[in-house]
Protein backbone atom coordinates (compact mmCIF):
# COMPACT_ATOMS: atom_id res chain seq x y z
CA UNK A 1 0.00 0.00 0.00
CA UNK A 2 0.94 3.39 -0.97
CA UNK A 3 3.08 5.42 1.62
CA UNK A 4 1.02 7.93 3.10
CA UNK A 5 2.83 10.83 4.56
CA UNK A 6 1.03 13.91 4.04
CA UNK A 7 3.45 16.46 2.69
CA UNK A 8 2.93 19.58 1.76
CA UNK A 9 3.63 20.47 -2.30
CA UNK A 10 7.07 21.63 -2.98
CA UNK A 11 6.78 25.80 -3.66
CA UNK A 12 3.14 25.89 -2.09
CA UNK A 13 2.76 26.92 1.23
CA UNK A 14 2.59 24.44 4.01
CA UNK A 15 -0.68 22.86 5.02
CA UNK A 16 -2.59 24.69 1.93
CA UNK A 17 -1.99 21.94 -0.76
CA UNK A 18 -1.80 17.88 -0.82
CA UNK A 19 0.54 15.82 -2.40
CA UNK A 20 -1.13 13.64 -5.19
CA UNK A 21 -0.21 10.68 -3.06
CA UNK A 22 -1.93 11.90 0.29
CA UNK A 23 -5.01 12.89 -1.82
CA UNK A 24 -5.32 9.20 -3.25
CA UNK A 25 -4.47 8.00 0.17
CA UNK A 26 -7.57 10.48 1.65
CA UNK A 27 -9.69 9.12 -1.03
CA UNK A 28 -9.55 5.87 -0.50
CA UNK A 29 -9.42 6.12 3.44
CA UNK A 30 -13.41 7.65 2.56
CA UNK A 31 -14.24 5.43 0.01
CA UNK A 32 -13.38 2.87 2.88
CA UNK A 33 -15.08 4.60 5.58
CA UNK A 34 -18.12 4.64 3.59
CA UNK A 35 -18.39 0.96 3.25
CA UNK A 36 -17.88 1.11 6.84
CA UNK A 37 -20.67 2.66 6.98
CA UNK A 38 -22.66 1.14 4.84
CA UNK A 39 -21.74 -2.38 6.31
CA UNK A 40 -22.55 -1.37 9.82
CA UNK A 41 -25.41 0.67 9.23
CA UNK A 42 -27.54 0.79 6.25
CA UNK A 43 -27.23 -3.21 5.51
CA UNK A 44 -28.31 -4.24 8.93
CA UNK A 45 -31.43 -1.64 8.55
CA UNK A 46 -32.30 -2.82 4.67
CA UNK A 47 -32.07 -6.42 5.93
CA UNK A 48 -34.50 -5.32 9.04
CA UNK A 49 -36.73 -3.40 6.05
CA UNK A 50 -37.10 -6.07 4.16
CA UNK A 51 -37.79 -8.97 6.77
CA UNK A 52 -40.41 -6.38 8.03
CA UNK A 53 -42.38 -6.73 4.51
CA UNK A 54 -42.37 -10.53 4.84
CA UNK A 55 -46.06 -10.63 5.47
CA UNK A 56 -48.66 -11.41 3.18
CA UNK A 57 -51.74 -9.64 4.25
CA UNK A 58 -52.21 -5.51 4.55
CA UNK A 59 -50.17 -4.02 7.28
CA UNK A 60 -51.48 -1.90 10.66
CA UNK A 61 -53.67 0.36 9.79
CA UNK A 62 -52.57 4.12 9.69
CA UNK A 63 -52.94 5.71 12.61
CA UNK A 64 -53.92 2.33 14.47
CA UNK A 65 -53.06 3.81 18.04
CA UNK A 66 -55.00 7.06 17.56
CA UNK A 67 -58.15 5.26 15.61
CA UNK A 68 -58.36 2.59 18.71
CA UNK A 69 -58.13 5.63 21.33
CA UNK A 70 -60.44 7.81 19.97
CA UNK A 71 -62.98 5.13 19.26
CA UNK A 72 -62.71 3.76 23.11
CA UNK A 73 -63.42 7.69 23.95
CA UNK A 74 -66.81 7.85 21.67
CA UNK A 75 -67.88 4.79 22.66
CA UNK A 76 -67.33 4.99 26.38
CA UNK A 77 -68.45 8.63 26.71
CA UNK A 78 -70.67 9.28 23.92
CA UNK A 79 -72.62 5.85 22.56
CA UNK A 80 -72.99 4.26 25.83
CA UNK A 81 -72.34 6.63 28.96
CA UNK A 82 -72.89 3.30 31.02
CA UNK A 83 -69.24 2.68 30.04
CA UNK A 84 -68.02 6.19 31.52
CA UNK A 85 -65.89 4.14 34.22
CA UNK A 86 -63.62 2.31 31.25
CA UNK A 87 -60.33 4.15 31.28
CA UNK A 88 -59.32 3.95 27.82
CA UNK A 89 -56.04 4.47 28.31
CA UNK A 90 -55.64 1.19 30.52
CA UNK A 91 -57.73 -0.12 27.36
CA UNK A 92 -55.11 0.90 24.93
CA UNK A 93 -52.31 -0.16 27.39
CA UNK A 94 -54.09 -3.72 26.92
CA UNK A 95 -54.61 -4.15 23.80
CA UNK A 96 -50.81 -3.26 22.57
CA UNK A 97 -49.66 -5.37 25.30
CA UNK A 98 -51.81 -8.49 23.87
CA UNK A 99 -49.18 -8.65 20.84
CA UNK A 100 -46.64 -5.57 20.81
CA UNK A 101 -42.90 -7.20 20.79
CA UNK A 102 -44.34 -10.88 20.41
CA UNK A 103 -43.76 -13.01 17.16
CA UNK A 104 -46.90 -11.75 15.04
CA UNK A 105 -47.65 -15.61 13.94
CA UNK A 106 -47.51 -16.74 17.77
CA UNK A 107 -50.15 -14.69 19.44
CA UNK A 108 -52.49 -17.08 21.78
CA UNK A 109 -56.28 -16.23 23.02
CA UNK A 110 -54.37 -15.90 26.80
CA UNK A 111 -52.60 -12.60 25.34
CA UNK A 112 -55.77 -11.12 25.04
CA UNK A 113 -57.33 -11.82 28.00
CA UNK A 114 -56.17 -8.69 29.97
CA UNK A 115 -57.87 -6.56 27.09
CA UNK A 116 -61.33 -8.61 27.57
CA UNK A 117 -61.33 -8.14 31.43
CA UNK A 118 -61.34 -4.53 30.83
CA UNK A 119 -63.96 -4.49 28.34
CA UNK A 120 -66.58 -6.67 30.18
CA UNK A 121 -70.24 -5.61 28.96
CA UNK A 122 -73.55 -7.42 29.58
CA UNK A 123 -75.46 -7.52 26.34
CA UNK A 124 -79.21 -8.26 27.42
CA UNK A 125 -80.89 -11.35 26.98
CA UNK A 126 -82.39 -11.92 23.18
CA UNK A 127 -80.42 -9.42 22.10
CA UNK A 128 -77.62 -10.64 20.33
CA UNK A 129 -77.36 -10.88 16.60
CA UNK A 130 -74.67 -12.86 15.33
CA UNK A 131 -73.41 -12.75 11.36
CA UNK A 132 -71.45 -14.85 8.64
CA UNK A 133 -70.37 -13.31 5.48
CA UNK A 134 -73.33 -10.70 5.83
CA UNK A 135 -71.51 -8.27 8.27
CA UNK A 136 -73.25 -5.01 6.70
CA UNK A 137 -76.56 -5.85 6.27
CA UNK A 138 -76.17 -7.01 10.21
CA UNK A 139 -75.13 -3.58 10.93
CA UNK A 140 -77.85 -1.99 9.18
CA UNK A 141 -80.26 -3.80 10.96
CA UNK A 142 -78.84 -2.72 14.49
CA UNK A 143 -78.04 0.53 13.27
CA UNK A 144 -81.98 0.79 13.27
CA UNK A 145 -82.76 -1.68 15.94
CA UNK A 146 -80.64 0.03 18.75
CA UNK A 147 -81.31 -2.37 21.16
CA UNK A 148 -80.16 -5.34 19.15
CA UNK A 149 -76.11 -6.01 19.50
CA UNK A 150 -73.72 -7.30 16.86
CA UNK A 151 -70.23 -7.87 18.69
CA UNK A 152 -69.33 -4.98 16.58
CA UNK A 153 -71.76 -2.79 18.41
CA UNK A 154 -69.87 -4.04 21.45
CA UNK A 155 -66.55 -1.80 22.72
CA UNK A 156 -64.03 -4.40 21.37
CA UNK A 157 -66.09 -5.33 18.17
CA UNK A 158 -66.49 -1.50 17.85
CA UNK A 159 -62.56 -0.80 18.94
CA UNK A 160 -60.89 -2.90 16.28
CA UNK A 161 -63.63 -3.31 13.35
CA UNK A 162 -62.31 -3.15 9.73
CA UNK A 163 -58.94 -2.72 11.45
CA UNK A 164 -55.57 -4.58 11.03
CA UNK A 165 -52.90 -5.10 13.62
CA UNK A 166 -49.43 -6.74 13.84
CA UNK A 167 -45.94 -5.65 15.99
CA UNK A 168 -42.57 -7.28 15.26
CA UNK A 169 -40.68 -9.77 17.24
CA UNK A 170 -38.40 -8.25 19.53
CA UNK A 171 -39.32 -4.41 18.95
CA UNK A 172 -42.12 -2.09 20.93
CA UNK A 173 -43.16 -1.16 16.91
CA UNK A 174 -45.96 -1.68 14.63
CA UNK A 175 -45.59 -3.27 11.36
CA UNK A 176 -47.19 -0.83 8.70
CA UNK A 177 -46.16 -2.48 5.92
CA UNK A 178 -47.32 -5.73 6.19
CA UNK A 179 -48.86 -8.52 8.76
CA UNK A 180 -49.46 -12.10 8.44
CA UNK A 181 -52.60 -12.74 6.02
CA UNK A 182 -55.08 -16.01 8.00
CA UNK A 183 -55.34 -17.71 5.34
CA UNK A 184 -51.35 -17.22 3.58
CA UNK A 185 -49.14 -16.91 6.65
CA UNK A 186 -50.57 -18.42 9.64
CA UNK A 187 -53.67 -18.76 12.00
CA UNK A 188 -52.62 -17.57 15.37
CA UNK A 189 -52.06 -13.98 14.34
CA UNK A 190 -53.03 -10.84 15.89
CA UNK A 191 -55.86 -9.50 14.14
CA UNK A 192 -57.71 -13.57 13.77
CA UNK A 193 -56.58 -14.13 17.35
CA UNK A 194 -58.35 -10.92 18.72
CA UNK A 195 -61.50 -11.95 16.62
CA UNK A 196 -61.71 -15.83 17.66
CA UNK A 197 -61.42 -14.11 20.70
CA UNK A 198 -63.91 -11.89 21.38
CA UNK A 199 -66.26 -13.96 19.47
CA UNK A 200 -65.88 -17.06 22.14
CA UNK A 201 -66.49 -14.53 24.74
CA UNK A 202 -69.38 -12.73 22.97
CA UNK A 203 -71.30 -16.16 22.00
CA UNK A 204 -70.66 -17.82 25.63
CA UNK A 205 -72.14 -14.67 27.21
CA UNK A 206 -75.70 -14.54 25.02
CA UNK A 207 -78.60 -15.65 26.59
CA UNK A 208 -82.42 -15.94 25.56
CA UNK A 209 -82.98 -16.39 21.91
CA UNK A 210 -79.79 -15.54 20.08
CA UNK A 211 -80.12 -14.59 16.02
CA UNK A 212 -77.91 -15.13 13.14
CA UNK A 213 -78.02 -13.42 10.09
CA UNK A 214 -76.62 -15.92 7.02
CA UNK A 215 -75.53 -15.29 3.61
CA UNK A 216 -78.45 -16.84 1.01
CA UNK A 217 -76.31 -16.10 -1.73
CA UNK A 218 -72.99 -17.84 -0.73
CA UNK A 219 -72.34 -21.23 -2.36
CA UNK A 220 -72.01 -22.66 1.45
CA UNK A 221 -75.26 -20.62 3.69
CA UNK A 222 -73.44 -22.00 6.90
CA UNK A 223 -69.68 -22.89 6.75
CA UNK A 224 -68.31 -24.68 9.67
CA UNK A 225 -65.43 -23.29 9.07
CA UNK A 226 -66.35 -19.64 9.46
CA UNK A 227 -65.99 -18.13 12.94
CA UNK A 228 -69.56 -18.57 13.18
CA UNK A 229 -69.23 -21.56 12.57
CA UNK A 230 -66.29 -22.90 14.31
CA UNK A 231 -66.32 -20.82 17.10
CA UNK A 232 -69.90 -19.37 17.96
CA UNK A 233 -71.97 -22.15 17.37
CA UNK A 234 -70.11 -24.05 20.31
CA UNK A 235 -69.59 -21.14 22.21
CA UNK A 236 -73.63 -20.67 23.04
CA UNK A 237 -74.62 -21.88 26.31
CA UNK A 238 -77.37 -24.46 26.32
CA UNK A 239 -78.13 -23.30 29.82
CA UNK A 240 -78.88 -20.13 28.90
CA UNK A 241 -79.65 -20.24 25.55
CA UNK A 242 -82.73 -21.88 23.97
CA UNK A 243 -82.95 -20.50 20.72
CA UNK A 244 -80.94 -20.05 17.45
CA UNK A 245 -82.51 -18.58 15.10
CA UNK A 246 -81.01 -18.00 11.71
CA UNK A 247 -82.12 -15.21 8.69
CA UNK A 248 -81.11 -16.16 5.39
CA UNK A 249 -80.82 -13.19 3.61
CA UNK A 250 -81.86 -13.54 -0.05
CA UNK A 251 -80.29 -11.31 -2.45
CA UNK A 252 -83.33 -9.27 -2.99
CA UNK A 253 -84.22 -10.46 -6.93
CA UNK A 254 -87.28 -12.06 -5.95
CA UNK A 255 -85.90 -15.37 -5.28
CA UNK A 256 -88.64 -17.79 -3.65
CA UNK A 257 -87.25 -20.43 -2.93
CA UNK A 258 -86.60 -21.86 0.69
CA UNK A 259 -82.84 -21.89 1.77
CA UNK A 260 -83.87 -23.14 4.97
CA UNK A 261 -83.91 -26.78 3.19
CA UNK A 262 -79.84 -26.11 1.79
CA UNK A 263 -77.91 -28.48 2.92
CA UNK A 264 -75.42 -26.28 5.18
CA UNK A 265 -78.66 -25.44 6.98
CA UNK A 266 -79.55 -28.59 7.97
CA UNK A 267 -75.87 -28.75 9.15
CA UNK A 268 -76.16 -26.20 11.44
CA UNK A 269 -79.72 -27.84 12.77
CA UNK A 270 -78.06 -30.78 13.36
CA UNK A 271 -74.97 -29.16 15.25
CA UNK A 272 -77.39 -27.30 17.58
CA UNK A 273 -80.08 -29.84 18.21
CA UNK A 274 -77.25 -31.80 19.51
CA UNK A 275 -75.83 -29.19 21.61
CA UNK A 276 -80.06 -29.15 22.79
CA UNK A 277 -80.72 -25.78 21.89
CA UNK A 278 -83.53 -25.27 19.73
CA UNK A 279 -83.18 -24.43 15.99
CA UNK A 280 -85.45 -22.04 14.13
CA UNK A 281 -84.75 -20.38 10.20
CA UNK A 282 -86.30 -17.91 8.78
CA UNK A 283 -86.17 -16.72 4.80
CA UNK A 284 -85.67 -13.12 4.59
CA UNK A 285 -87.07 -12.56 0.39
CA UNK A 286 -86.67 -9.19 0.51
CA UNK A 287 -83.72 -7.60 2.92
CA UNK A 288 -84.17 -3.82 1.73
CA UNK A 289 -88.06 -4.21 2.56
CA UNK A 290 -86.65 -5.92 5.76
CA UNK A 291 -84.92 -3.26 7.14
CA UNK A 292 -87.55 -0.51 5.57
CA UNK A 293 -90.08 -2.50 7.97
CA UNK A 294 -87.74 -2.42 10.75
CA UNK A 295 -87.31 1.23 10.83
CA UNK A 296 -91.29 1.44 10.32
CA UNK A 297 -92.99 -1.85 11.40
CA UNK A 298 -96.60 -0.14 11.58
CA UNK A 299 -96.69 0.00 7.81
CA UNK A 300 -99.45 -1.63 6.49
CA UNK A 301 -97.09 -3.25 3.74
CA UNK A 302 -94.72 -4.76 6.60
CA UNK A 303 -97.67 -6.82 8.54
CA UNK A 304 -95.91 -10.51 6.42
CA UNK A 305 -92.36 -9.60 6.95
CA UNK A 306 -90.40 -10.66 10.36
O1 LIG B 1 -58.87 -16.74 11.17
C1 LIG B 1 -59.88 -16.31 10.58
C2 LIG B 1 -60.04 -14.94 10.26
N1 LIG B 1 -59.24 -13.88 10.44
C3 LIG B 1 -59.85 -12.83 9.93
N2 LIG B 1 -61.03 -13.21 9.42
C4 LIG B 1 -61.20 -14.51 9.62
N3 LIG B 1 -62.22 -15.37 9.32
C5 LIG B 1 -62.05 -16.66 9.63
N4 LIG B 1 -63.04 -17.52 9.32
N5 LIG B 1 -60.91 -17.14 10.24
C6 LIG B 1 -61.97 -12.27 8.80
O2 LIG B 1 -63.14 -12.18 9.59
C7 LIG B 1 -62.57 -12.63 7.46
O3 LIG B 1 -61.66 -12.42 6.40
C8 LIG B 1 -63.72 -11.66 7.38
O4 LIG B 1 -63.30 -10.39 6.92
C9 LIG B 1 -64.15 -11.52 8.83
C10 LIG B 1 -65.51 -12.10 9.11
O5 LIG B 1 -65.59 -13.38 8.54
P1 LIG B 1 -66.92 -13.97 7.85
O6 LIG B 1 -67.72 -12.95 7.11
O7 LIG B 1 -66.48 -15.19 7.10
O8 LIG B 1 -67.84 -14.39 9.04
P2 LIG B 1 -67.45 -15.29 10.25
O9 LIG B 1 -68.57 -16.23 10.52
O10 LIG B 1 -66.10 -15.88 10.09
O11 LIG B 1 -67.36 -14.22 11.44
C11 LIG B 1 -68.45 -13.43 11.76
C12 LIG B 1 -68.92 -13.73 13.19
C13 LIG B 1 -69.81 -12.61 13.68
O12 LIG B 1 -70.89 -13.20 14.41
C14 LIG B 1 -68.92 -11.75 14.58
O13 LIG B 1 -69.47 -11.83 15.90
O14 LIG B 1 -67.79 -13.74 14.05
C15 LIG B 1 -67.56 -12.44 14.62
N6 LIG B 1 -66.41 -11.86 13.84
C16 LIG B 1 -65.46 -12.74 13.52
C17 LIG B 1 -64.39 -12.32 12.75
C18 LIG B 1 -64.27 -11.00 12.35
C19 LIG B 1 -66.36 -10.57 13.46
C20 LIG B 1 -65.29 -10.12 12.70
C21 LIG B 1 -65.15 -8.70 12.21
N7 LIG B 1 -65.93 -7.77 12.69
O15 LIG B 1 -64.30 -8.41 11.40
Amino acid sequence: MANCEFRPVSGDKPCCRLSRKAQLCLGVGLLVLTLVVVVAVVVPRWHQESQRSQWGGRGTTHRFPEIVQERCVNYTQTLHPEMRYVDCQNVWDAFKGAFISKHPCNITEEDYQPLLKLGKQTVPCNKTLLWSRIKDLAHQYTRVHRDMFTLEDTLLGYLADDLTWCGEFQTSELNYRSCPDWRKDCSNNSVSVFWKTVSRRFAETACGVVHVMLNGSRSKIFDKNSTFGSVEVYSLQPEKVHTLEAWVMHDGRGDSRDLCQDPSIKELELIISKRNITFFCKNIYRPAKFLQCVKNPEDSSCISEI
